[in-house]
């Protein structure tokens, strides 16, 4: 009787060994072609489960496949150390927010560790460590170098929740992405990088990542939001003024019945000054400062606005035009001016309505002619061209360039584009973060710390209970420092930086970890990027995933790195459910990796995860499913053993293959091509599937067979492979299962298995077919033939539609790789 599967004894006994080996230890290797895995890094925040350990599980697979395929492997691993829940949490323990964050990590790095994860941890990350966000400070010094940083009074998102401010990609649906409060709008002095300079980029690279599932992409590109259209100046009237607006549709141009400044923008205060309207238009202002950009925007909102006195002229056509100021027009997009065309922009439209303003028609409809007086709402379609001077009767779609042409040639407009995307607001009123290296001074206004100053180190000692104001404000220590340049009394900035920040560039550091004069070696990292194969949850498709892109651009640009884009593939993999919720802590549905390592081991809970659904879709947590998994490890455990037992002591001559043999080799070559196939498109689950079948089939052939009529060399060949291709799923069984057939060598250093083209073709059977029950024909089929194709075989031969020929086929009997029989009979002639 072999021994038991003691899962126990085996995980720890690899885990040590691998460790001891430094197995998973990698360098730099220009000789070898190099793949580079990478999960996204976690945040610290406690215990892992089985819903976190599915993103790391399926990287796992990847790089230990890849490892086997002969790749040089980059597979770290890191923590996004800093951030609010540190804080938050440390608030409401009454700890130090790093001893929470050190304390998480550690219970962390045990937990990947039991799982059997092939990491370099010798590159391991951690954020919060002075030596990784020096590099951060030093980025933002040279992004600052290159005019990406700037420091601006502008309007921003605040939550009151979590008491700070927020960038425009962390508010979701008017309420902040991490504690779900409505944000509120401020002005604020703030830190900006200027992520709108590489919106063309940032778009039209998009292209380039054909390995990126497409809803991610439209969800960029939605983000981005690029706008064709003109930039028309309105003249002001009585004044030597212009005013620039932005619009998509310059065809609508002689439909323009009246103007819309945002509340905000600069010329209001100009032209109310002196007259009777100031009062009113400071108190419009108040209450609009008040709203979000989603309470000003949203659709089923009423838009509200004021007359402001003054007029521009239409420059198409010489028409006064009213000047209103509105919530809807916002400063941040475009010119933060509007021409308002209520018969063809729904918004304008509904203005009008409400002001009772004048509606023109200038795009019109054959079939169906639109009405101002009757219209219900306006129509933003294409059309021909109306009222429209010499444009009339010009289809709008030509109309719109056609406008824009003549625009140019006089010198009142032209051809422009716009982008949704905002510059991203970096600050934060928060400590636990990485501290924005910046001193200003009375004399010599906004100074960066110089380089050789670097790490603007966060202190420790501090009340971070403070809230609504940076918690370092109240540290004299760090506040108060001399001015690098006239070496005067100055003070430190006291906001952090968004901790978007960190993870935008720790991919780079990973490829140099230890770097100390950089943020990382340029080689290393022209030597490992891009990341090959990326790994993450959804939520991460626009924030995290758009950042990382904007790095990584400034930093080619800078020359810092080859890489134009960060990562090539990217697999989003889905949640992990357990009793129709996603599994978190807060629902209490958890299923913790300690409770399925001890009970189990590691390798039945990775299996499973694995097992149980394709990497993109959403995983049920099944207990049934893994105790499944669980015993499929026992029948893989058994089956080696006793296929080791046969080779050793079975009788050992060379012999011919008989029909059992054939077909366990047959199986064996199949499923080696199917895993290889069915892991290089991350379909996982059919891949265990196939193992399980070969399994199935070795089982039998035990069974049909005594030790002394197997043939070792076949059941050695089914044995060897059966492990390899087991490895990367369940990395310590097979580890273990190796090592007692083959010896010393780690079974993570061996080459991924072959198969034979030719042995992983079914066998052939013959297939008999009946007429009747008589045999009318023989014909050669796979031995893997489904029943429907037999049927269909059956049907198309020659010979048996001699039989069949003008007779009705009223049913078809199959027996399953034997035979077909057709039962016929007459056809009945029409009763009618
Ligand atoms: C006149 C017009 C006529 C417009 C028409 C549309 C239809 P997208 O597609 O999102 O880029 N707009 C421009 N700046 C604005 C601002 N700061 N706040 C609010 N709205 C603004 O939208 C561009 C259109 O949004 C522009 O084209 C402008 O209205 C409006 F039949 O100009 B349009
Ligand atoms: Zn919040």
């Amino acid at each position: 009787m072999a021994e038991k599967y003691d899962f126990m004894k085996i995980e720890e006994k690899w885990q040590k060994r691998w460790e001891e080996s430094n197995l998973y230890k990698v360098t730099e290797d220009p000789t070898k072609k190099k793949r580079y895995i990478l999960e996204m890094f976690p945040y610290p925040s406690g215990e892992l489960h089985m819903g976190h350990m599915r993103n790391y599980v399926i990287g796992d697979v990847v790089a230990r496949y890849n490892k086997m395929r002969g790749y040089n492997i980059l597979h770290p691993m890191g923590y996004d150390a800093f951030g609010l829940p540190a804080e938050n949490a440390a608030i409401q323990h009454g700890i130090h927010p790093k001893e929470w964050t050190y304390q998480n990590i550690s219970t962390m790095r045990k937990q990947l560790r039991c799982q059997g994860i092939s990491y370099d941890w010798d590159r391991e990350i951690t954020t919060c460590e002075p030596d990784y966000y020096k590099w951060g400070q030093w980025l933002f010094l040279k992004f600052m170098e290159r005019g990406l940083v700037y420091r601006e009074k502008a309007s921003v998102n605040w939550c009151p929740g979590c008491e700070t401010v927020l960038a425009n990609e962390q508010v979701v649906g008017g309420r902040c992405w991490r504690c779900d409060n409505l944000v509120e709008s401020k002005e604020l002095e703030q830190w900006f990088f200027k992520i709108t300079e590489y919106s063309e980029d940032l778009l039209k690279d998009l292209d380039l990542l054909t390995g990126w599932p497409e809803r991610v992409k439209i969800m960029q590109t939605n983000w981005i939001g690029r706008s064709e259209g003109a930039l028309v100046d309105f003249p002001l009237k009585d004044s030597g003024e212009k005013i620039p607006i932005f619009t998509t549709r310059p065809d609508t141009l002689f439909g323009v019945s009246f103007f819309i400044l945002a509340p905000e923008h600069p010329l209001v205060d100009k032209l109310v000054v002196g007259t009777k309207y100031r009062k009113e238009v400071e108190a419009f202002r108040r209450m609009v400062s008040t709203k979000t950009e989603i309470d000003r925007t949203a659709p089923e909102i009423e838009k509200q606005g004021l007359f402001i006195g003054k007029y521009v002229i239409n420059p198409l056509n010489g028409e006064d035009v009213p000047v209103w100021i509105a919530d809807y027009v916002l400063m941040e997009y475009g010119t933060g001016a509007i021409m308002a065309v209520p018969a063809h922009d729904q918004r304008d439209f509904e203005f009008a309505r409400r002001y009772n303003l004048p509606i023109k028609v200038v795009i019109q409809l054959e079939d169906e002619p639109l009405d101002e007086k009757t219209m219900t709402q306006a129509y933003e379609g294409e059309g021909v061209m109306v009222n429209s001077g010499p444009f009339t009767g010009m289809p709008s779609t030509e109309g719109t360039k056609a406008v824009t042409t003549y625009l140019e040639e006089k010198g009142i407009g032209k051809f422009a584009v716009t982008y949704r995307l905002r510059d991203w607001l970096i600050s934060r009123q928060r400590y636990w973060g990485n501290p924005i290296p910046i001193i200003y001074c009375d004399k010599c206004g906004i100074v960066p710390v110089p380089e050789e100053d670097l790490p603007v180190i966060l202190p420790e000692n501090v009340d971070f209970r403070r809230k609504g104001i940076s918690p370092l404000v109240a540290v004299e220590e760090f506040v108060n420092t001399a001015c690098p340049k006239c070496f005067g009394p100055a003070r430190r900035e006291t906001d952090t930086m968004d901790t978007f920040t960190c993870s935008s560039w720790y991919f780079l550091r990973y490829t140099s970890p230890h770097e100390d004069k950089a943020s990382f070696d340029t080689e290393a990292a022209n030597y490992w990027m891009p990341v090959d194969q990326y790994i993450g949850g959804i939520e991460h498709a626009v924030m995290h995933l758009l950042y990382a892109r904007f790095f990584t651009k400034a930093m080619y640009d800078m020359g810092l790195c080859k890489a134009k884009e960060p990562f090539s593939n990217l697999l989003t993999q889905g949640m992990v459910v357990k009793d129709g919720a996603k599994m978190s802590k807060s629902k209490g549905n958890v299923v913790s990796c300690d409770e399925i390592v001890n009970k189990y081991g590691a390798d039945t809970g990775r299996l499973f995860i694995l097992f149980a659904a394709p990497p993109e879709k959403d995983l049920d947590w099944s207990d049934q499913g893994v105790q499944g998994c669980f015993r499929f490890l026992n029948r893989v455990w058994r089956v080696v053993h006793e296929n080791i037992e046969s080779w050793t002591h079975g009788t050992g001559e060379a012999r011919e293959l008989d029909e059992l043999d054939k077909e366990l080799k047959y199986m064996t070559h199949r499923t080696v091509k199917k895993v290889t196939q069915d892991v290089e498109r991350f379909s996982f689950n059919t891949a265990i599937a196939a193992i399980m079948e070969l399994v199935n089939t070795n089982f039998k052939y035990n069974e049909s067979k005594n030790r002394a009529a197997r043939n070792g060399e076949v059941l050695r060949e089914t044995t060897e492979k059966l492990v390899l291709l087991l490895s990367p799923f369940a990395p310590h069984i097979a580890e273990e299962l190796w090592e007692k057939m083959r010896g010393k060598k780690s079974i993570y250093l061996q080459a991924w298995p072959s198969y034979d083209e030719e042995l992983a073709k079914a066998p052939e059977i013959t297939l008999v077919v009946q007429v009747n029950g008589k045999v009318r024909d023989r014909i050669k089929v796979p031995a893997d033939i489904t029943e429907d194709e037999m049927r269909e075989v059956a049907l198309s031969s020659e010979k048996v539609k001699k039989y069949t020929e003008g007779k009705e086929i009223v049913k078809v009997i199959t027996v399953p790789g034997k035979l077909v029989n057709l039962v016929v009979q007459e056809t009945r002639v029409a009763s009618s």
